[in-house]
């Protein structure tokens, strides 16, 4: 007879959270002085969504925000991540704040409070306001600065109760799926716009905490979401290695290095000098600014990337994780192919290893020595529901089980993770797949907006009681 194993316990204090962003959620596009957004633009552009799906019901979060805090309340969340629509606090990212848009996140976080649940604002998610991508967007040098004051706005008015601020989600992809491959808002495909829109969210970022930095508590905690790529060369051949070396450079440390250690790498710059200038994007103080000290690292974690040569890969599957476009989001990079890390995928086709989440955690901790949290990691599943709207769906369960465990695992080696954001608290809209995909542990009858908890939320509420894993 075997003993039981122990239960995986997390410490204490540890962030238990799901997040949400604006556009996927809130819906009430043309409410209170919001005006369009580059995702209303673009979800409006025929083609360019699944089915034509737009955000602009999506779920209905602006008029129901109260009852899905409620929701979390049940549950247990001691945190909720979500994000500010910058449209909806500054219209045509100039100028000055609209209360009625900044009053609709004074309501939800003092409800996220009354209830006991710590609010985690993102600055970004992807909805820069169309006025900005008409002048030029991030691939233009003032859109960082624009970022930086709409940033001072929220925290003037947020700062009193709002003590955690991340501020771009995943700006790989704004930069790469926006500006490089177009399967994302704006759409465009010019490898060139991508690097500079990538240093541009970075000047953005670093000018951001500048701007929280001066506005907030001294005790506020300051942070970045980043998606960063698990990278694994797929063999030991050299051009393997070097393929996922190009990927490592314009996946990940184009936004790490910067941010964390003032510099470019030389491989990066070397990769791409042809498609872009370094010496003319990056002005005298920029990496100064882009290193600010951050408080916390997020990290949004779904797959590993296993990558060979593209000379290698000749009739082998291939994995595309996202979207179709003949447009590489990898510039300097073109000449790599990706591959399955297993054939266990979601419904999004992304293969499920959670070696990849306790890997990524270990090497954040060994390379910067910064404090940690899971700030998305989640999955899509077929769900099926029943005549009651109730969704039994295990599959959801074991990958959160598995990833909480690797999570677990990775404290257990010294890392300090202090909370886990699951992707997402309710099924919404999943960008360029519109409703296709379902992330929530709640779900959501797109046709009469109903909320019904899934099984896995049973299962995560009582995780989160018990504040460990079985
Ligand atoms: O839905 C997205 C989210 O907006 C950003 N991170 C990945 C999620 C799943 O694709």
């Amino acid at each position: 007879m075997t003993a039981n194993p122990a239960p995986r316990t997390f410490p204490a204090g540890f962030a238990w959270g799901a997040a949400t962003a604006a556009y996927q959620i809130e819906g009430a596009v043309a409410e209170d002085g919001r005006t369009p957004s580059i995702w209303d633009t673009f979800s409006h552009t025929p083609g360019k969504v699944a089915n034509g799906d737009t955000g602009d019901t999506a779920i209905g979060h602006y008029h129901r925000f109260r009852e899905d805090v409620r929701m979390m309340a049940d549950l247990g969340l001691t945190a909720y991540r979500f994000s500010i629509s910058w449209p909806r606090v500054q219209p045509t990212g100039r100028g000055p704040a609209v209360e009625r848009g900044l009053d609709f996140y004074r309501a939800l976080v003092d409800e996220l409070l009354t209830h006991g649940i710590a609010p985690v604002a993102t600055l970004y998610h992807w909805d820069l306001p169309q006025e900005l991508e008409s002048a030029g967007g991030w691939p233009v040098r003032e859109t960082a600065y624009r970022f930086a004051d709409y940033t001072a706005l929220a925290a003037e008015a947020l700062g009193d109760r709002v003590s955690t601020w991340t501020t771009l989600n995943e700006p790989w992809c704004s930069a790469f799926l926006g500006y490089g491959s177009g399967v994302h808002a704006p759409g465009r495909t010019d490898p060139a716009d991508a690097l500079k829109a990538a240093h541009h969210l970075n000047l953005g970022h670093g000018l951001a905490v500048g701007a929280l930095r001066a506005a907030l508590p001294a005790d506020a905690q300051l942070a970045v979401s980043l998606n960063l790529h698990a990278v694994r060369p797929r063999s030991a051949d050299a051009g393997d290695l070097e393929a996922a070396r190009r990927i490592d450079a314009v996946g990940n440390r184009i936004f790490t290095s910067p941010m964390l250690k003032g510099r470019y790498d030389e491989d990066l710059l070397a990769d791409t000098g042809h498609l872009v200038k370094w010496d003319e994007l990056v002005h005298d103080g920029d990496l100064a600014e882009i290193s600010r000290p951050i408080d916390v690292l997020g990290l949004n974690y779904y797959n590993p990337t296993v990558i060979s040569s593209a000379a290698n890969a000749k009739d082998l599957p291939r994995q595309d994780g996202h979207g179709a476009s003949s447009h590489s989001p990898w510039p300097g990079a073109e000449d790599v192919a990706f591959h399955l890390a297993n054939e266990n995928v979601t419904a999004m086709g992304w293969p499920i290893d959670p070696t990849g989440l306790s890997d990524t955690l270990l090497a954040l901790h060994h390379e910067f020595g910064v404090p940690l949290l899971v700030t998305e990691n989640g999955a899509a599943f077929e769900d099926v529901a029943g005549p009651d709207g109730s969704v039994h769906d295990p599959e959801r369960t074991a990958y959160l089980r598995d990833h909480l465990a690797a999570i677990s695992e990775a404290i257990a080696g010294g890392a300090d993770v202090r909370g886990y954001f699951l992707w997402s608290l309710m099924d919404n809209f999943e960008w360029a797949y519109g409703y296709e995909k379902r992330f929530g542990i709640i779900r959501v009858d797109y046709d009469t907006l109903v909320r019904t908890p899934k099984s896995s939320a049973h299962w995560y509420a009582d995780v989160i009681r018990r504040g460990a894993l079985d």
